[in-house]
C-alpha cells in the first residue's frame, strides 16, 4: 500500500498530458542584493539603462525611476485615484503603463515622465513586456496578448500551458533571451514560457527571496532584465530588497514543488 500511495501523485501528473515534457522546477542564487522601497506595491519592473518601476493600489500608484545601488527614487509621476497602476514597459522614448480594471493605459515620455497619451484595451491589465516586435500583455488569465508596439492594437494571443494545463494568473512579465518570464500570482514561481507554443519550459522558485515572513500581499512581482550586462533582477510587492539572481538547478523548496505540481495537474495555483 505504501508503494501505491507513493506512486499515485506521479500517475496523476502523467495523466494530464503524457506526451509533454514536464517543466522542471529550478531555483535561484543571489548574485547581489540591493535596497528596495518597502512601501512600493510593485506592479511592473524593467531595466533599460536604468531601473523603472510601476506601483499599484489606489492613491499610491505611479511610475518611478530608481537608482539601482541605493534604491532611491530619482524621478516619479503619480497616477491619481481611482486608477490602480499595473505593468509597465519601455518602448523607444515612451513608457506604457496598464491599469488594473479601468481598461485604460497611460503613455509617458521616458525622459521626464510627462504625459504622452492614453490607450484602451478590454479586460484587466496586469503585466507588460516587449520582444522588440510586440508589446506583450498579461491580464490574469492563461492567455497573453501581443500588441503592436506603436498602435497598441492587438496582433495575436498565446495560450500558456504547463503539462497541458492552462497556467492562469500570469502577472509581471519579462522577455529574457527568447523566453517570456511571468510571475504566477500568489505563488513563489516564475514561469519560463516558450513564446513559440506557449508551453512552460520550467518554473523558477523564488521563495528564497523576499521578506522572511511575507504578508499576504507581499508576493514576488517584479522581473527586469538588463540585456546589455545579462543581469536578471527580481523583487516583489513591498519587499525591502531587490535581487540580482542567477538560475540554479539546486533543489527547489517543498512549497514551490507543490505549487508547480498543482499547476501541472490543472489545479488552481
Ligand atoms: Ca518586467
Amino acid at each position: 500500500m505504501r508503494t501505491l500511495i507513493a506512486i499515485l501523485p506521479f500517475l496523476a501528473l502523467a495523466g494530464c498530458g503524457a506526451q509533454e515534457e514536464m517543466p522542471k522546477v529550478q531555483t535561484v542564487e543571489i548574485v547581489k542584493s540591493y535596497p528596495h522601497d518597502s512601501q512600493a506595491f510593485t506592479q511592473g519592473l524593467f531595466y533599460d539603462g536604468g531601473l523603472f518601476e510601476s506601483t499599484g493600489e489606489e492613491g499610491t500608484s505611479g511610475i518611478r525611476k530608481v537608482d539601482l545601488a541605493s534604491g532611491e527614487v530619482s524621478a516619479q509621476a503619480p497616477l491619481a485615484a481611482p486608477y490602480f497602476g499595473e505593468g509597465i514597459v519601455g518602448w523607444k522614448d515612451k513608457i506604457y503603463q496598464l491599469t488594473w480594471k479601468d481598461q485604460k493605459g497611460f503613455i509617458y515620455n521616458r525622459k521626464d515622465f510627462s504625459p504622452a497619451g492614453e490607450f484602451a484595451y478590454k479586460g484587466e491589465g496586469w503585466g507588460l513586456t516587449h520582444n522588440g516586435k510586440s508589446v506583450i500583455l498579461s491580464d490574469g488569465t492563461a492567455t497573453l496578448r501581443f500588441l503592436d508596439p506603436e498602435t497598441l492594437a492587438q496582433q495575436s494571443t498565446l495560450d500558456v500551458t504547463a503539462n497541458g494545463c492552462p497556467v492562469k494568473q500570469l502577472n509581471e512579465l519579462e522577455w529574457i533571451q527568447g523566453e517570456i518570464w511571468a510571475n504566477v500570482w500568489q505563488t513563489d514561481l516564475i514561469a519560463r514560457i516558450d513564446p513559440g507554443n506557449g508551453k512552460v519550459k520550467g518554473f523558477v522558485d523564488v521563495a528564497s527571496l523576499g521578506p522572511p515572513t511575507p504578508g499576504i500581499d507581499e508576493v514576488p512581482n517584479g522581473i527586469a532584465y538588463d540585456a546589455a550586462a545579462k543581469r536578471i533582477f527580481v523583487t516583489g510587492k513591498m519587499w525591502p530588497q531587490l535581487y540580482e539572481v542567477r538560475v540554479s538547478d539546486g533543489p527547489a523548496n517543498g512549497a514551490a514543488q507543490d505549487q508547480a505540481a498543482a499547476l501541472m495537474r490543472c489545479q488552481p495555483g
